[in-house]
């Protein structure tokens, strides 16, 4: 299956300097603030910034690492949230003089890049079936083509309802709770493509698919491991937290395949020393890990621990904690005693010398957290690796205890928050039960479609609905082509969006854009100015209140669209009182508190200086409430990820100046790429023994074996080879530039999460041939 790409800036200008082994500093606070002034003016830039994670301010709308607690800095961002503020905050704006001089066939040879650019949205817009054009609506007519749409179906299981993970607590519950009163549970979500894997093992494990840490937690570790993410680029404020935690005597262990910068050496922009220092040095330990062998690696140093507690009995188990409270240790045993160190090896790429040391690190540390993203949560082993990591700090009695425990890093910034207000196709009966109790209701019970099941119902059902709350679904989701033609066959297609993406023009017979108020903008409802409430990584509840006056009177809340499209849908005497919820968003939350247990009084709670933290039961008290009642030990038969002679794996990340499909610029700092984004990390005894030299152009073809053994090819073309320290036989390339190249059915056992980071491929000299 072969697909172009469209690109206008030449590939040819990608300069590559030397990668940077440091992240922050001054060169990022100046790349923040030039960025904002850029974007939002003076004036804007100095009052967004001034609110940014401050307590009568707006949460940040980059990453989910929570805010220091007790003593906010007066700066408390970092560079990439200045940026995803700028790009938010921005003055210009795309309106119906921009739609009317451009058609959809113009905007769909632009890049993602450029159509991000061009603006803030201002007016609902629609396209009618077979015009060329979005023209301006009003919202009445907007809303009732919805519902006449979503009525029509013959049944509401035709009907996809997406979230991204920027909706507030909120707008997430009143979403939630008018699909399900509509009589569905398809509620596909960004997190199906993020931390599914995590929420599937962490629940079989512990009861509780979030993580078990705080910040003060991460300041007070022994060890803390830091495997599959990029904090530098995607979570710096974590950077100001690892730094502490180094102060009180931390030791950090890096496990990745490239040497992220931040993770080897952070200067910390609000430090002198940080300004004109060398930074410090946050990473003790760098694991180059292989691509896909973190599973090997967890298995490997759990046997490593168990052959130390033979030699020496007493010493490394945590027998108490063992015996008291987890189960099936026993069988768990068994089959680590049975691990092949030499696999291992093999399949990590590592030496023995550097296991021992990380096994002696467990084994001395009193404290050890495991942090976790997207390395390894999006493979096909993402949950039994993460498993893995688990029973390394159970054997040690490593949850439940100050210091300790499991930190999956979530991304968007409230993502955890969309879930625990019911954004989940399958979502528990005790929240179903509830939800009814409170409105009347009867919400449906069969579970409904996750990210990659909606493609296929989209695929193979010609007629859907599609309804997405924020995000760009047809650029973040996996096998493009496919996922375009899907999108191409539903009847509607509704965007609630910010800013222009590609799921505005890859659209169904009819197509809705609605504009939305984003976490910047100061909200003001029939009551007076409301504020929403966002939860963090760590479970950590408070409020966020936006201070720029919007770019345009024809932008509503997200509260405000879902409360007008369910009036539209249900009629204005339906059993949940739309109205007064739009008006009031202390209602809303009076009725989340009956619905969702942690947020009892949640109006005067969430009020308090630092909002509140929700219950985790492992953490508070020891308690698991899993399937045995105890915390599971996990036995996983290993995988790891062999390459073939003559192919390659490949992972996809994120570059230092992009927000997932929002492209802020062409630059990765920290990598040492300038002007463009069509390269190919790989490392030069690859690019030799393939034939290629530094800098050629190639193509990248992925392999696929199909059930029946035969293989599917899909191309993404024009990437230029970038000699870089990744393993032999593994590389990487930006997102989303590379997801025509994963197929749909390339999933996660369990979480079925596509596998963004082991793709295999092979690549080929350049066919492009409109090279400027
Ligand atoms: N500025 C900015 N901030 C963001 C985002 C953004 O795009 N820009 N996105 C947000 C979102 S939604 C998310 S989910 C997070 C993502 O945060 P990350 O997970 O840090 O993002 P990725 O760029 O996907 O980086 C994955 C990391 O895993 C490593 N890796 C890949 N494969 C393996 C493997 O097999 N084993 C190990 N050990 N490591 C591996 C890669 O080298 C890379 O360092 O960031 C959030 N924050
Ligand atoms: N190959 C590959 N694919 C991946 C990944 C990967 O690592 N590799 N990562 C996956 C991950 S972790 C994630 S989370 C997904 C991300 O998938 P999404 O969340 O769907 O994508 P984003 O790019 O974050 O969405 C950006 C759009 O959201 C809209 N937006 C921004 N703020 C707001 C707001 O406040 N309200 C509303 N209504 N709209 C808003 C804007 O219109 C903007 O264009 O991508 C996944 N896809
Ligand atoms: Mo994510």
């Amino acid at each position: 299956m072969a697909r172009r790409d469209t690109y206008e800036y030449d590939e040819n200008a990608v300069v590559v300097t030397k990668n940077k082994q440091y992240a922050a500093g001054v060169p990022a606070v100046l790349v923040s603030l030039q960025r904002g002034i850029e974007q939002m003016g003076v004036a804007r830039t100095a009052l967004s910034l001034a609110k940014l994670n401050q307590r009568k301010g707006f949460d940040c709308p980059g990453c989910a690492w929570p805010e220091t607690p007790g003593h906010r800095k007066h700066a408390e961002f970092c560079e990439n949230g200045a940026k995803a503020v700028a790009e938010e905050a921005t003055k210009r704006t795309v309106g119906p003089d921009f739609f009317a001089a451009h058609s959809i066939a113009d905007l769909l040879g632009r890049t993602e890049y450029w159509l991000g650019q061009q603006g803030r949205l201002t007016h609902p817009m629609v396209l009618q079936p077979g015009a060329t054009h979005y023209e301006p609506i009003d919202w009445a007519d907007a809303n009732r083509i919805i519902a006449d749409e979503l009525t029509a179906l013959d049944s509401p299981h035709d009907a996809i309802f997406y979230t991204s993970g920027r909706t507030s607590n909120e707008a997430a519950f009143l979403y939630q709770l008018m699909i399900r009163a509509y009589g569905t549970n398809n509620m596909p979500d960004c997190s199906n493509m993020c931390h599914e894997s995590s929420g599937s093992a962490l629940t079989a494990s512990i009861g509780i698919g979030k993580g078990s840490v705080s910040i003060p937690d991460i300041e007070n570790a022994d060890l803390i491991l830091i495997a599959g993410q990029n904090p530098g680029t995607n979570h710096p404020r974590m950077l100001s937290t690892l730094e502490k935690a180094k102060e009180n005597g931390a030791r950090v262990i890096a496990v990745n395949p490239l040497p992220e910068a931040g993770l080897l050496r952070f200067k910390d922009p609000q430090k002198v020393h940080g300004v004109i220092g060398d930074g410090a040095t946050i990473s003790d330990d760098f694991l180059q890990i292989r691509i896909g062998g973190d599973m090997a690696l967890f298995q490997g140093l759990a046997k490593m621990l168990v052959d130390a507690e033979d030699a020496a009995p007493g010493t490394v188990l945590d027998r108490a904690f063992i015996d008291t409270h987890t189960a099936g240790f026993d069988e768990w045993l068994d089959h680590i005693r049975r691990v092949d160190l030499d696999i291992v090896l093999e399949a990590t790429g590592l030496k023995l010398r550097q296991l021992q040391e990380t096994a002696r690190a467990l084994i001395d540390s009193n404290a050890t957290i495991i942090c976790w993203a997207m390395g390894l949560t999006q493979q096909t082993h993402g949950v039994a690796t993460i498993e893995e990591a688990v029973n390394l700090l159970l054997m040690r009695g490593m949850i439940g205890k100050p210091g300790a425990g499991v930190c999956p890093v979530r991304g968007h910034s409230n993502v955890q928050g969309d879930r625990t207000m019911g954004i989940w196709e399958k979502m528990p009966e005790t929240f179903l039960s509830a939800l009814d109790t409170e409105f009347g209701i009867t919400s449906p019970r069969e579970h409904g479609l996750d990210a990659v099941e909606a493609i296929r119902a989209m695929r193979d059902r010609p007629g859907t609905v599609f309804m997405a709350m924020g995000g760009n679904f047809v650029s973040a989701t996996p096998d493009t082509g496919v996922t375009e033609a899907a999108l191409r066959g539903c009847s509607l297609t509704v965007q609630v969006s910010t800013k222009l993406n590609r799921s505005h023009l890859v659209h169904g017979r009819t197509a809705l854009i609605l504009p939305s108020l984003g976490r910047t903008d100061t909200d003001i409802q029939a009551t007076g100015k409301q504020f929403v409430t966002v939860e963090d990584s760590m479970s950590m509840v408070h409020r966020s209140r936006g201070a720029l006056t919007p770019s345009s009177p024809h932008m509503r809340s997200e509260v405000a669209i879902i409360c007008g499209v369910a009036e539209a849908l249900f009629g204005s005497d339906h059993l949940v009182p739309w109205n007064s919820f739009a008006a009031d968003y202390d209602l809303i939350r009076d009725s989340i508190s009956r619905v969702v247990p942690g947020f009892e009084n949640f109006n005067t709670k969430v009020r308090q200086k630092e909002g509140f933290g929700l219950p985790h039961p492992p953490r508070d008290s020891r308690t698991f409430e899993t399937n045995t009642g105890k915390a599971n030990f996990a036995v996983n038969d290993l995988v790891w990820l062999p390459v073939p002679a003559g192919r390659l794996m490949l992972q996809t990340i994120r570059s230092h100046d992009q927000y997932n499909t929002t492209i802020y610029g062409l630059d990765d700092r920290y990598r040492g790429v300038k002007g463009g984004r069509r390269v190919l990390f790989i490392n030069s005894r690859d690019i030799e023994a393939l034939g290629y030299r530094d800098g050629d152009h190639v193509d990248l073809i992925s392999e696929w074996t199909r059930r029946d053994g035969s293989i599917e090819e899909r191309r993404a073309d024009n990437f230029r080879l970038v000699a870089y320290p990744t393993p032999v036989g593994n590389t990487a390339a930006y997102y989303p530039e590379t997801n025509p190249l994963i197929p749909l059915d390339h999933v996660a056992d369990k979480s079925n999460t596509p596998v963004s980071k082991a793709i295999l491929i092979r690549i080929e000299p350049c066919t492009f041939t409109n090279r400027n």
